[in-house]
């Protein structure tokens, strides 16, 4: 009898074990308990930096560099060091001060672009700002500078930082010269001037036919396989060792391109597979990033240039970051290393118009929140309606193992201008939502479909524009709101519900 029982007591704790929710890189802490009745995760899952990262949503791109000096958008690697001569001390606090007005959680500074100018004093090159053409660019060093603004401005912040390097002479040549006397040791610098770095951005553009100056070479080269030539696994552990919270972006393999550079995912996105939809099917949790210009000319700064309207960008935001991506808005910095003053005004009306349309959630004035499948209660957790609005991401709503289908219903004393519902699932425990529907009502027995007659996935945040266009903003008048899960891979888990 001892014996069954110390055989069931080790038989549970391995099935405890096996049952932890995993992902791709490394085991995660969190864990389930079925103490607390607990869903079991529909895998893959996304890893702990994987979860904070799709947390900071909304962050700017800064394109600055060489190409800022030249009106160039690639250079060649021959650029003398002399022609980076900014007119200021370049001013990264005032870049990333300038974004956090629209709301954005954090940015990401181009440290090394193709032509392989860097940013800050390497030991790996004279090819830097060691060489610039002025004291201003004597003084800069942008990694150092941006990861303090950051930190002081309670933000995150990552580094660009160009695999290719058409200033090495090694780059391409055939040897892992490039990898291990380059590309590594800069990696390395870079994430000891930033171990609390949220993402490594590394552009997937190589060689072809773009003629580098290669240390003198001045040819065109080629790699076969850039995951091979760069080392990536050996890269990844190297950086996560200093820096553990960061996500490597693109050959990395942790977040994904969302597949063009328009500032728009797909209605259906799931954060698996490739591209602006996703792959329900796809096996490792990779969830999608826009890259997205706010100016009218390249990534780099161009004389006469000017931003898109703030109207434009909040229907980019719509599309982006309310369609389970995140989105990395590109604001250039100027000859004078700082943001100019048409950007810093657009970023206001951003911000403003973002906190007008998505600020005040109706929701949470509802009289009456009622669902029709709600999960049994644990022993330390439940998963009524009221996990959707009490602004918790680690309570929600959920419906037994078996019930895939459900309905939300929202009531309010008072008939209310609608536009926008927000979703967001739970997805420590997996991307689920394959279809839902939002209808409302005037009387509570006439229903009308608003958005698509049914809608597709939710994921890390999913916002509905009730006019059923992302550039149309009209209210919908309505007493309650219905949203129907019509079907999902495991049993729906949101944690938040907002109704603007
Ligand atoms: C591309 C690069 O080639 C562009 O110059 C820019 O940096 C963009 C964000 O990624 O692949």
């Amino acid at each position: 009898m001892k014996h069954l029982q110390t055989y069931l007591l080790v038989a549970c704790l391995a099935c405890a074990t096996s049952l932890k929710a995993q992902s791709q890189f490394e085991p995660v802490t969190e864990t389930y308990s079925y103490a607390d009745n607990e869903p079991a995760p529909v895998h893959p899952v996304p890893s702990h930096r994987q979860l904070l990262w799709q947390e900071t949503e909304f962050y700017a791109f800064f394109h600055f560099g060489m190409n800022t000096f030249t009106n160039s958008e690639w250079g060649n690697g021959g650029e003398a060091e002399s022609k980076f001569a900014p007119t200021k001390v370049p001013n990264p606090r005032q870049w990333l001060e300038t974004v956090k007005a629209a709301g954005m959680k954090g940015g990401i500074a181009v440290v090394k672009h193709h032509d392989g100018f860097c940013l800050w004093p390497t030991a790996t090159t004279t090819h830097s700002v060691v060489n610039a053409g002025n004291d201003n660019g004597r003084n800069t060093n942008i990694p150092e500078a941006f990861a303090a603004a950051a930190r002081e401005l309670d933000m995150k912040y990552g580094f660009y930082v160009s695999p290719w390097d058409l200033n090495s002479q090694y780059w391409g040549d055939g040897t892992s010269n490039y990898v291990n006397k380059v590309f590594l040791p800069q990696c390395i610098e870079l994430a000891k001037y930033g171990s609390d770095q949220f993402e490594m951005w590394f552009d997937g553009a190589t060689g072809g036919d773009h003629a580098g100056y290669y240390g003198g070479a001045n040819t065109t080269r080629t790699i076969a396989n850039a995951a091979t030539y760069y080392d990536i696994p050996n890269l990844r552990q190297k950086v996560h060792e200093i820096a553990p919270n960061c996500v490597i972006w693109g050959v990395g393999d942790e977040a994904r391109w969302i597949g063009n550079e328009a500032g728009w995912a797909g209605e259906t996105n799931w954060a698996m597979g490739s591209g602006e939809s996703g792959n329900i099917n796809g096996w490792k949790w990779k969830a999608g990033e826009s890259d997205a210009k706010a100016t009218n000319m390249g990534w780099f700064w161009h004389s006469g240039e000017s931003p898109k309207s703030a109207n434009e960008l909040f229907k980019i935001y719509l599309e982006t970051v309310g369609r389970n991506a995140t989105l990395i808005l590109n604001f250039p910095p100027d000859k004078s290393g700082e943001l100019p003053a048409a950007d810093v005004t657009v970023l206001k009306q951003l911000g403003k118009l973002i906190n007008d349309r998505l600020g005040t959630d109706k929701a949470k004035t509802a009289t009456h929140v009622e669902a029709s499948a709600t999960r049994s209660a644990g022993s330390t957790r439940n998963y009524e309606v009221a996990n959707l609005t009490d602004d918790e991401k680690d309570t929600y709503w959920a419906t037994d193992d078996n019930t895939l289908s459900a309905t939300i219903t929202l009531e309010w004393e008072e008939q209310q201008s609608l536009y926008y519902v927000m979703l967001m699932e739970y997805i420590k425990l997996g991307q689920r939502v394959k279809n839902f529907t939002i209808e409302t009502s005037i009387d509570g027995s006439t229903w009308t479909k608003r958005a698509a007659s049914s809608t597709t996935t939710i994921g890390y945040k999913r916002i509905v524009p009730l006019s059923g266009s992302t550039s149309n903003y009209s209210a919908v008048k309505a007493k309650y709101l219905r949203i129907t899960v019509n079907d999902a891979k495991g049993c729906p888990t949101l944690h938040t519900l907002s109704v603007f």
